[in-house]
């Protein structure tokens, strides 16, 4: 396998003006017939022609209306040459065949479930037809589809319907015609048995959108919610960035058999069904909020990423950071900011920030890579998000929305790189932003290391910070970086001090302006080590560090355990309220850790005990915000802060404070499970979610009692559940005590949902993810249940997935589920490469742990290594894991 990097970047030799595409589509096979208007980047000269093409077979190539001969050109598994092009602008046109239903791999043109769909970011237009297929070839689409008129009534493609009839035979066709140039990774086409859920938005301009969501006729009934998400979307992007939609009809498809979330394709949105169907009884609280973003998430790429795009695939983040950025404040500003807050910052915590600190650590902008499917990943999305957010800490939001106003005024309609999106955002707000470009190209989480101190007799407050980035694969040295640091002082009343002066390096820097008091400001740190000085404190404060996490940093204070908690009671800013609540939490646990491995009894501080009773007793809270604050830190991330990872140890500790809380809390608990139910019909709000999510959170801690008169009540709160998230929740709550009642109430759920494969995957992840001793066996089992299948993305996702999260079973000392995962890659390689890939990532950590299990993690990596035929996609996760 090749490797490309972004240093060998060059421009395409040829442009494409036009596209025109005809697709007979067929049981048998489907023919493809393109036509492409292409003309030379410089003008007179005529290099070869290379175009991409996988798994095609070629049935004909004509050039200006004259058939090529064989000598013409030169054909590969990977490409299609034609050596001497003509000089200037000429017509090519290509006929190929392909076989949508053998394709399962769900890339390029595929079927599901009877229905035609497509999916080709980022290389899967090469599985269509022969093409420069790179974001930088930007065309304008025609597209024509033909096919059996009663099997597929509905044909889409992007941008408007120009014309449609019938055709012999049965047949029917449908042309439509895409007025925005576009690369071919967001071509789009979709046909089959479908039926729309419609409404219409009116822009800020006053233009009527058609909006549609195409399902099964049965499903249109759960698309209320992704509607309702839809015209939020858009009416936020209006709202918040002056951004319109700029054509007249919207489409959104659902598929059920789809490797990722969702595809941005012009104004043919193509979803995994996941993201759009939801009712009440089906679909949880935490799906709804899914659905929210992610119909957010594709629609904003209609400016971020499609208007103006990546020039290459190392710039995905240019989208794809932006663009989660974007989701992120849109489903922010539709419930609680703080919490969403929480939430991404323990996407971050447990999923990139060990990514980032293992052997497919790479940067925001990737320097190299095999097969950029592996490179949709969380430090792409979310640690490019937060770097997008640096922006806005530091320019403000006026400032921010300077910068973006000025992007899209530069590059609307081209495909454009990182750089370009910085000079946006510097030059429209003349900002000095230092070293920050190194955001995108140096891989490693920073440790910042903060020491307090205060003179009484100057009254002066200073704060050294020093920097550290640790050494990724290829990067063993780092420079440092520029890292805004949001901060408050708080007095010993818990109020914030206004801040008046501060000196950097002995340089005055003035902090408050127009008279106006500060309590937050934003420290530029930028070198290796500096020191802030503020002046006229008048006592000692508490300084309340990286509010709302304003930089993807590992933050190591000086602050005392009592800070911590002064903090955890007073901080204004909500976020790092509950940020102290989890240093202290990973603090305990640490410890207790510790204390477990050498064998001392465990104890629990009973400080900690007091403090998370306050904020679970405290009624001004917000409920979900205390949902948040009484769950503590996730094993992954404990797991990650240990020199060895030891998962039987963090998972006994979690286990041990989670029991000793319930126990010592369990008539807070009960009140809080009783004065949370409600008898009122299902509304997807922050009141009544928040509500559900404290309900829920409480419930779980009393099940993991095992007392009988819990039992009972998670059991009533289960049968008596008119929602699938509080339904659901008792079910968790159950099923982590092995035993009759679990398996009859696992039972039971099957029972009422076999029918609904979204319920019944939720069922399959529940059981995977299981502690239960032993629970691989189980999942084997799974593996020949009727309603598995292991060419369903979903539902690997679910159960194999599911069960890769379990840190106890996965990670069992007898290497039974590296086996089992070891098997399983190498089935599913076979049939989908990227689901095989994601799977095997499991893996990648293995260095992490004890010598016995790294031993027999390393043997199944060896064994896929040494496989015949392996996808690049998994060569390249499992090499570089044990490089
Ligand atoms: N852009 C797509 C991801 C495509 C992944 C290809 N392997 C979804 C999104 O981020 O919006
Ligand atoms: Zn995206």
């Amino acid at each position: 396998p090749r490797e490309i990097f972004l240093k060998d970047y060059k421009m395409p030799d040829y442009y494409f003006d036009t596209v025109d595409l005809t697709f007979s589509l067929g049981e048998e096979k489907t023919i493809v017939s393109s036509k492409i208007a292409v003309y030379p980047r410089i003008e007179g000269s005529t290099p070869p022609l290379v175009l991409d093409g996988r798994d095609l077979s070629l049935v004909s190539i004509h050039l200006n209306g004259k058939a090529l001969k064989e000598e013409d050109y030169h054909l590969d598994a990977r490409h299609l040459t034609i050596q001497s092009p003509p000089s200037g602008k000429y017509d090519l046109e290509i006929v190929t065949d392909i076989c949508p239903q053998k394709n399962t791999s769900l890339e390029g043109l595929y079927k599901s479930s009877g229905n035609f769909c497509t999916q080709c970011e980022a290389e899967g237009f090469r599985k269509i037809t022969f093409y420069q297929d790179r974001p930088d070839i930007m065309a304008k689409y025609t597209v024509r589809i033909e096919a059996d008129k009663s099997l597929y009534p509905v044909l889409l493609s992007n941008g408007n319907l120009a014309e449609q009839g019938d055709l012999e035979d049965g047949r029917h066709y449908a042309v439509w015609e895409d007025p925005f140039k576009k690369p071919s990774y967001l071509f789009a086409l979709v046909a089959g048995q479908l039926q729309s859920r419609d409404d219409t938005f009116i822009t800020h301009s006053g233009r009527m959108v058609s909006l549609r969501i195409w399902t099964p006729a049965d499903d249109v009934p759960k698309t209320v919610h992704a509607m309702y998400s839809l015209k939020a979307a858009m009416k936020w992007d209006e709202d918040v960035f002056g951004l319109e939609y700029d054509l007249d009809l919207f489409n959104v498809v659902a598929v059920p058999d789809f490797n990722m979330g969702a595809m941005e394709n012009k104004s043919l949105n193509i979803f995994n069904s996941k993201l759009v169907l939801a009712s009440p009884e089906t679909a949880t609280d935490a799906d709804y909020a899914a659905i929210l973003g992610v119909i957010g998430h594709e629609y904003f790429h209609n400016w971020t990423g499609n208007r103006v795009t990546c020039r290459d695939w190392f710039q995905l983040s240019l989208k794809e950071g932006l663009t989660v950025f974007r989701d992120q404040e849109f489903s922010s500003d539709m419930g609680s900011r703080t919490v969403k807050r929480i939430a991404d910052v323990s996407k971050l915590r447990n999923y990139q920030f060990p990514q980032d600190a293992g052997p497919m650590a790479h940067p925001v902008r990737p320097h190299s890579y095999i097969k950029m499917d592996n490179f949709y990943t969380v430090t792409v999305y979310e640690k490019g998000a937060e770097v997008v957010r640096m922006y806005k800490t530091l320019l403000g939001s006026q400032g921010f929305r300077k910068g973006m106003d000025l992007y899209f005024k530069r590059h609307d309609g081209q495909a454009v790189t990182c750089e370009d999106f910085f000079a946006a955002m510097r030059d429209a707000n003349d900002a000095d932003f230092a070293n920050f470009l190194l955001w995108y190209s140096q891989a490693g989480t920073p440790v910042v290391k903060v020491n307090t101190s205060y003179n009484p007799e100057a009254h002066t407050f200073s704060l050294k910070f020093s920097q550290e980035i640790p050494p990724t694969p290829g990067q063993s040295v780092k420079e440092p970086t520029f890292i805004p640091v949001a901060m408050g002082l708080l007095d010993s009343t818990g109020k914030d001090i206004p801040l008046s002066t501060v000196y950097h390096n002995g340089t005055l820097l003035s902090v408050s302006s127009n008279d106006q008091s500060v309590c937050t400001t934003v420290l530029r740190v930028t070198k290796k080590e500096e020191e802030f000085v503020f002046t006229n404190i008048f006592e000692r404060p508490i300084p309340s560090l990286l509010r709302g996490y304003s930089a993807p940093v590992r933050l190591e204070s000086d602050l005392t355990d009592s800070d911590l908690f002064f903090l955890l009671a007073n901080d204004s800013d909500e976020f790092n309220r509950w940020e102290a609540g989890q240093v202290l939490a990973r603090k305990l646990m640490l410890h207790l850790v510790d204390d477990l491995q050498h064998n001392k009894p465990l104890v629990l501080n009973s400080n900690f005990v007091e403090g998370f009773k306050r904020i679970l007793c405290d009624s001004s809270l917000d409920k979900e915000f205390v949902a948040k604050a009484i769950t503590l830190p996730g094993e992954g991330e404990i797991m990650d802060m240990m020199g060895v990872a030891d998962p039987d140890a963090v998972h006994a500790v979690r286990t041990f404070i989670r029991k000793q809380l319930a126990s010592k809390l369990r008539s807070e608990f009960l009140s809080t499970v009783e004065n949370n139910r409600s008898s009122e019909e299902y509304v997807f709000n922050h009141s009544n979610l928040a509500r559900r999510a404290l309900k829920n959170v409480a419930l779980a801690y009393l099940g993991c009692l095992e007392e009988q008169e819990f039992t009972n009540l998670v059991l009533h709160e289960y049968k008596t559940a008119t929602n699938m998230t509080e339904q659901f929740a008792a079910l968790v709550a159950i099923a982590q005590n092995p035993g009759k009642t679990r398996d009859d109430v696992l039972a039971d759920f099957y029972g009422k949902w076999q029918h609904d494969f979204l319920v019944v995957n939720k069922w399959f992840a529940l059981q995977a993810m299981s502690d239960i001793p032993g629970n691989v066996e189980n999942v084997r089992k799974l593996l020949s249940h009727p309603a598995f299948d292991l060419r369903n993305p979903n539902k690997v996702y679910s159960l194999i997935g599911g069960f890769c999260g379990s840190p106890v079973n996965f990670h069992a000392k007898d290497g039974l589920g590296y086996k089992f995962l070891g098997e399983i890659v190498l089935q599913l390689d076979k049939l989908n490469p990227q689901v095989a890939s994601r799977m095997v990532s499991a893996f990648s950590r293995w260095r992490r742990y004890d010598e016995d299990r790294q031993k027999l993690a390393k043997a199944q990596l060896e064994r896929i290594m040494s496989t015949n035929g392996l996808s690049e996609n998994v060569f390249e996760i499992a090499s570089k894991s044990l490089a």
